[in-house]
Parts: C-alpha cells; structure tokens; sequence
C-alpha cells in the first residue's frame, strides 16, 4: 500500500514536471488590429508583436461579447455570457462557475492574477495572488509576483492590464503620439478632441508592450520562457463610438497571438475562426486535463496547424453596459447578422465613452451637419431589428444590405444559425429590460447614484476607471 503511494506520488511529481505554464496577457479595451503585427499604420508594438512573431497570429479571432468583466467570466469559464450567471457589466461570475483558475488549482498550479480583476470574491479563492494595480504599475507588480512564485509549481499567470482602459493617463510614455498622426476609423469623424484622445489611447497600448517586453524578459532569464504557452488577447473592442459594448468587429474582433514553441509554429498565420470559448478548453487540452464545464472545444489543431479550419461560426452577445441591451450576433467568415431585440432604443456607448471628448467632438460635427451615413447610425432611434453585413466588401459594417434580394437565402441561412445557437445554449430573454445606469449624456440616474458613490470613496479615480 505505501508502496503504491510512493508509486503515485512519483507519477504526480512527473506529471507536474512536465505540465506547462500558462501565461495570459489580456489587454483592457484594446480594439482589433491595434498592434504592429496587424498592420496598424502608427502603433509600434514590438513586444506584443514578439509573441505572434515566434508563434501564431489569429486573424479572425472573436470574444463573445465586448464589454469588461462579462468577457473575462466568458474566457475564464469557456462558456457564452448569458451562461455564466455573470453577463452584465460588474456582475460577480458565481461560485459554482467552473474556471480555468480553478480546474488549474485542483492540478496543483500556482494561480497569479496581477492588475485588473472585476469578476467579483467568489473568485478569488481560487487564485493564491489576486494582486490588483494599476496600469502604470503591471511589469513592476508582475516581476515581484514571477519572482516570488514557488518553483516547484506550475504557473498561471493572468496578467490583465488596466491598459489601454480610460481615463488615459497623459504621461504614459516618454515620446507621446502626435494628434495629426493617429489614423481615423471609417465610423469616427475627423476632430481635433477625437484626434487627441486616440492619440492617448496610442500612449497606453504602447506602455503595455513596454510592460509585456519586461515580463518576457523575466520569464527568459528566469528558463521558462519555451516552457509557457503564451497568449495575448484583449477583452473588447476601444472604448470609443461604435467599438466597446458593439458586435461589430470593432467591438468584438480581439488581436490574438500564442506562443508555444513545442505544439505552436512559428510566424505562422491562421485565417480561420476562433471564439474565446475554445481557448480555455485548448490550453487544459495542452495541460492534457478534461473541460466538461465549456461550452466551447479544443482548437488544438488550429494552433498546430495555419491550414487547419476553423469555426464554421461564432457568436456574440451583449447585455446590459451601462445601458440595457439585449443584442444577439452570428459571425461567418464572410458575413455578419446582428439582431436588436431592443431596436426602439438607439445603440449608444459605453458611458466611459459618452464622457470622453471624443463624444465632445463626435457631437460637435454631428451638429455642424457633418456625420456620414454610417457615422449618424449611432444616433438613430430606432434601429433596425436586423442589421446584416458582407464583409468582404464592407469590413466595418457600415452597410445594411437587409431587404436586398440578393442577400435574401445568406440572411435566412445566418438566423437559423442565430436561432438554434440560442436553443441550444438557452438564451432567453428577460421578463423586463433592466434600466439604464445613466442618462443618455452621461450622468449617474438616481438608482445607480449608491454603486456611483461607493465607487468614488473606494478611491475612483476620475468618472469611470473600473468600467
Ligand atoms: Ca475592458
């Protein structure tokens, strides 16, 4: 008998030998393509870019929703928002929720979440450091952590930077970006606050790679660097009009990269789709360690493989943000449906947007007659019930080509995939909308003025940070 113990300890201690690390960079409101890698015109991103360089870059890479902690419980969990008991904004993800964090605890890993947290207390007991701090302070907080970890674990990191989350600090890095340099998307209009603001944003993505560079360092002078299966991701779209809280891919189109030199190879480029909710059953997957509670499935071959296929589809949702919204989206490759089940309500921001001088500016040219088509959808109340897109001539969505025959046998096909992907993951509506957080131009309602309040003395900086 104790024979047999010594036996299975010895198997236990091999096992964790070989078990790999994990490491998640997951950035704060970082919009699709906003690394060099991607292509951006002006961001210079090395570091992230180092991740991708030296692995697998996704293309097509999609979260389920775009909004902060409903993402984060959906990555965690491998499961859709209305399916985490956590999928409104702030809502705590729930005890009996079964997360990466947790299956990783029961397999003896070392769980280390540094910066950002926001999924609430139930939680955190299955982390040994929740070590929250702010964006400025990620590497520092995240060295002490990696240097501190005990070495005969395997690790979990999940190092979410507060980056590139507003407010935007105006000192981020030494050489800040130039207003007249940054590059406009197709659904923002060109003014000089909205220039100013991307121009911050720009300074907060780079320090995070300035970050993500440091801790690389540490994992290589530390010998774990090819021992860790590295991802970068982000957890919605920038916190601008017609990005955050949307289901376009503005909104919902993550930068994606891995790093796993023994599975994943490198410089490769992979174009097919990828939902968030296989990520986690993809790393348990390399752990060798089942992932019955996901709603997703290992993509392993897809990150062995650039020519393997992807998803057939992935779908996205969004709820309550600060305002009610109730907003289901099927994406293929080539097209995208969105329905509004609230459609009488205009779409909006997220309120860290609303308060942001870009909405200043925005509404600014919209009274000076100078939005585009696209631009004033923003305003429009009502929506159309459906929106659908062919992204292959149109990638910003900015063209409903509903009640165009020619779309009409693309269209039905995208709501049956809509329809029976809410049967199946049983998506139902609520009895009433809930109400709104704030007033439409930005100010705390009377029954969000406690949570408004409680936040402030906990020592909020500025309107919005934990948004
Ligand atoms: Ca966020």
């Amino acid at each position: 008998m104790l024979f047999r113990a010594f036996l299975l300890s010895l198997c236990f201690a091999a096992s964790l030998a070989a078990a790999p690390n994990f490491l998640i960079f997951i950035a704060d409101d970082l919009g699709e393509g906003d690394l060099s890698i991607y292509g951006h015109p002006v961001l210079e991103t090395p570091n992230i870019d180092r991740i991708g360089r030296e692995g697998m870059v996704f293309d097509r890479a999609f979260l389920t929703t775009s909004s902060c902690s409903p993402s984060r419980s959906s990555i965690l969990t491998g499961r859709y928002p209305h399916s985490t008991g956590a999928e409104d904004l702030h809502m705590p993800l729930p005890a009996e929720q079964t997360t990466f964090a947790r299956v990783l605890r029961g397999e003896g890993y070392h769980n280390v979440t540094v910066g950002k947290w926001h999924l609430g207390e139930a939680e955190k007991a299955r982390w040994a450091q929740v070590a929250e701090c702010a964006g400025a302070d990620t590497a520092r907080v995240a060295l002490e952590q990696l240097r501190a970890r005990p070495k005969d674990k395997p690790f979990f990191f999940w190092v979410a930077s507060k980056d590139p989350h507003r407010p935007f600090d105006s000192d981020a890095i030494a050489q800040p970006h130039r207003p007249e340099d940054v590059a406009l998307p197709p659904y923002l209009p060109d003014h000089p606050l909205i220039r100013k603001d991307l121009a911050l944003y720009y300074d907060e993505v780079t320090r995070f790679d300035e970050h993500v560079g440091q801790i690389l360092g540490e994992l290589e002078s530390q010998g774990v660097l090819d021992e860790t299966v590295i991802v970068f991701l982000s957890d919605n779209g920038m916190p601008f009009p017609r990005a955050k809280t949307t289901l376009y891919d503005s909104g919902i189109r993550t930068p994606l990269l891995v790093r796993y030199p023994s599975l994943v190879p490198k410089g490769k480029l992979q174009t097919g789709l990828f939902s968030v909710v296989d990520l986690i059953p993809t790393l348990l997957d390399i752990a060798g360690v089942e992932a019955s509670a996901s709603e997703g499935g290992s993509r392993l071959a897809m990150w062995r493989d650039p020519e393997a296929p992807g998803r057939d589809a992935i779908y996205a949702e969004a709820n309550w943000h600060d305002f009610e919204q109730f907003t289901r989206a099927v994406r293929t490759p080539r097209y995208l449906l969105v329905r509004n089940y609230y459609w009488r309500k205009p779409l909006w921001n997220s309120v860290d947007s609303v308060n942001s001088i870009t909405w200043k500016g925005f509404l600014a040219v919209a009274r000076a007659g100078g939005l585009t088509p696209p631009q004033k959808f923003l305003l429009q109340e009502p929506r159309p019930f459906e929106e659908f897109y062919d992204l292959q001539v149109d990638p910003a969505s900015l063209e409903n080509v509903v009640g165009r025959p020619q779309y009409d046998a693309e269209l039905n096909r995208h709501r049956t995939l809509l329809d029976n992907w809410r049967v199946k993951t049983s998506d139902a509506m609520p009895d009433e909308p809930r109400l709104d957080g704030w007033t439409r131009d930005g100010r705390p309602l009377p029954h969000n003025q406690p949570w408004y309040d409680n936040y402030i003395k906990a020592g909020g900086r500025s309107n919005f940070e934990t948004f």
